[in-house]
């Protein structure tokens, strides 16, 4: 008997059909398109049989890639792999499907391995919890229609309160907002410096001005501070602020599902919301604003940045931040990131989490170590903290905060005394 890429009915099922079929499961059409499948070295036979089970079969970029023998994982060119007569773990790998002799592998974003002295370092399970709440936004065949990418995104926000958004924003761009944001940084200090106010990059600072607010040691809040707001940057920050993806990702999650009453919701008709009839209104983009984290800073303790508005009913989100890392500090896995607990901005499965939090957030957190130009946008309720900054770097995120009209943000900002006041 012909085992693959035979064409006799009677050996019941196919393996090639049932991997092609589970393939296919892991990357189906979006928006009408097929997904690319390209055919690495001894499975060029199998073209007929991809191209009947759905796939376009191309020789470039593609979004999976058929392999008929052993093959040096490292070598692939894109982040799916069919692998016929292949089983068994892959290091950097999740094994999405497995059948007889086949196997579908996904490959796994990388994770902060350093963490925090408390929490283990990150394994298989990890980078499996982090590969769910990626939706990338290019796909070989070209750039995702924007409908299909930001419907996808939407959906991991609203289910998960994260999700990451790969290659959002040009790195380039990306390193420019975050080196404003760290010139903003040495500004102020120096500020402070001279006039006797105490040194930012020392522990045990208190500071809380217009434009800088301490979160805790050695990692602060910056917004409309000289750079952050400067004329020449308005462009690089309108990428980030006014950027279509992410503005429509945050109104999609942040839309109830439909109801039977909507035009039993007569006070639509106030407030510029257009009335029953009317789509969901865009929510409010804010400053573009940065957090800096010293090298030295700890690991911050577990919070969310805003509260739920009922605990008793899980209502869609009215607070979204969107996070984008740049700079040196983003290839330097000890410089950390931004760790969460996917579905911890749901009152009743965090009221669960609290209640062991050690044990619960260790087996539920994601650390997702991202590259330039990368982004998440997180839903405010959700469990998060900054990762300790054990490098020698400082770090920038770069962040646009989306909040539903009403929402006022009482933050400890103090908005009487600037930084670069005479006095
Ligand atoms: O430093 C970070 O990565 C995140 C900081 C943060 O989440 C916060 O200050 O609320």
């Amino acid at each position: 008997m012909e085992f693959f890429g035979s064409d006799s009915d009677d050996d019941g099922i196919d393996p090639l059909q049932e991997l092609l079929a589970a393939c296919m499961r892991i990357v189906p059409p979006l928006a009408g398109r097929r997904p690319a499948l390209r055919l690495m070295d001894h499975a060029g036979r199998f073209a007929t049989q991809a191209a009947a089970a759905g796939f376009d079969v191309v020789d470039g970029d593609c979004d999976v890639v058929l392999i008929a023998s052993v093959y040096d994982f490292s070598r692939l060119p894109c982040g799916v792999v069919a692998a016929l007569g292949q089983t068994g773990e892959i290091p950097g790998w999740e094994t999405a499907w497995a059948g007889d002799g086949a196997a579908v592998y996904r490959k796994l974003p990388a994770v902060d391995r350093v963490g925090c002295p408390p929490r283990p370092p990150a394994d298989m399970n990890e980078a499996c919890r982090c590969a769910r709440l990626v939706v990338e936004t290019r796909r070989a065949a070209g750039r995702l229609p924007a409908e299909a990418y930001v419907d996808r995104a939407a959906r991991v926000l609203r289910k998960e309160g994260v999700v990451i958004l790969p290659g959002l924003l040009d790195a380039a761009d990306a390193d420019a907002l975050c080196q404003d944001a760290l010139d903003d940084f040495e500004r102020c200090r120096q500020e402070l410096v001279k006039k006797g106010k105490g040194d930012l990059a020392a522990a045990q600072q208190q500071h809380n001005y217009r434009e800088l607010a301490m979160r805790e040691d050695l990692r602060c809040d910056l917004r409309g501070t000289p750079s952050l707001t400067s004329e020449e940057g308005v462009e690089r920050r309108n990428r980030l602020r006014q950027n279509e993806a992410i503005r429509e990702i945050c109104r999609r999650a942040a839309t109830a599902p439909p109801s039977q009453h909507r035009e039993g919701n007569y006070g639509l008709w106030n407030f510029d919301l257009g009335g029953p009839g009317a789509p969901k209104k865009a929510l409010d983009a804010g400053a573009i604003g940065s957090v800096i984290a010293l090298p030295g800073c700890a690991e911050q303790a577990l919070h969310a940045d805003a509260p739920h508005i009922y605990d008793g009913i899980h209502l869609p989100g009215h607070y979204y931040n969107c996070f984008l890392y740049g700079g040196e500090a983003s290839n330097e896995p000890a410089a950390g990131q931004t760790g969460f607990v996917p579905g911890s901005h749901v009152c009743e499965a965090c009221t669960a989490l609290v209640k062991d939090a050690p044990r619960n957030v260790a087996a539920g957190i994601v650390r997702p170590r991202l590259a330039s130009g990368d982004a998440l946008i997180f839903d405010a309720r959700i469990l998060h903290f900054g990762l300790p900054n054990r490098s020698t770097k400082r770090r920038a995120i770069v962040y646009c905060n989306h909040t539903e009209y009403w929402f006022r943000d009482p933050k400890n900002w103090d908005d009487r005394v600037s930084v670069f006041d005479d006095s």
